[in-house]
């Protein structure tokens, strides 16, 4: 039996994460398709196609590591997601997958780590295959590249930056281009947590979790990083940066 004090603590989370619904909504579609799709009702969260075949990002990325992540890591992200808004949040209309990271705070507390991991999960990676496509970019072009090196510099010290993040994430993790405020920032994330649950966007990330390179790289993570950089999709990014920054 839930107390009279725990029920007046939930009523209260609850409208504090439903009051900003709307407008949420109305952003997630006004910025598709590059955030994951807003279902109407409460558990009808679904897995998005991948963009491209599994075996587009062949040599860098093979094809059996990409069918089992997409199809077995981040479906069960947005199984237990779809699990835990289903029994957990009082209402029937569906808040965005980032209005729920936005603000962890205010999604009811027995749910509140499922929803970080797999709400976490679903957004990361919905993102993540459309940062990556077959023959990569190599570089950013126009604002992108511009802001890219005044934050860093030049192109090199971000890439060997954003490296060394990347590597450095002990454990289960991501590493991040994010956008913080107007400026851009490295930063690494563990588990499944992501840069919007600290109020900056994620613009470029790279899944670190053994499943995205074991098969082909067992444990030299390095390896697969350089390889990576071969498939970022900068067009994505940089449109993202255009859309995104203020
Ligand atoms: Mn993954």
């Amino acid at each position: 039996m839930m107390t009279r004090r725990q029920a007046i603590k939930t009523t209260a989370l609850a409208s504090a994460a439903f009051a900003a619904l709307p407008s949420a909504i109305a952003q997630t579609i006004a910025t598709a398709p590059t955030t994951p799709p807003t279902p109407a009702i409460v558990g009808g969260f679904t897995l998005p196609p991948l963009p491209y075949a599994y075996d587009a990002l062949e040599p860098h990325i093979d094809a059996l590591t990409m069918q089992i992540h997409h199809d077995k890591h981040h479906a069960a992200y947005v199984a237990n997601l779809n699990k835990a808004v289903t029994t957990g949040l009082p209402t029937t209309v569906s808040p965005a997958v980032e209005t729920l990271l936005e603000d962890l705070n205010a999604v009811p507390e027995n749910i509140r780590t499922a929803v970080r991991n797999n709400g976490g999960g679903h957004y990361n990676h919905s993102l993540f295959w459309q940062m990556m496509k077959k023959d990569g970019d190599g570089e950013p072009t126009g604002d992108l590249a511009k802001a890219v090196e005044t934050a860093f510099g030049n192109f090199a010290t971000f890439k060997d930056n954003f490296t060394k993040a990347a590597l450095g994430q002990f454990g289960s993790g991501w590493a991040w281009l994010v956008l913080d405020g107007s400026a851009l920032k490295i930063e690494a994330t563990p588990n499944q947590d992501t840069p919007l649950s600290s109020g900056k966007t994620p613009l470029l990330g790279v899944d670190v979790w053994e499943h995205a390179y074991y098969l082909k790289y067992q444990n030299k993570r390095a390896d697969y990083i350089i390889a990576w950089w071969n498939v970022v999709n900068w067009d994505f990014v940089a449109e993202r940066y255009s859309k995104l920054k203020a």
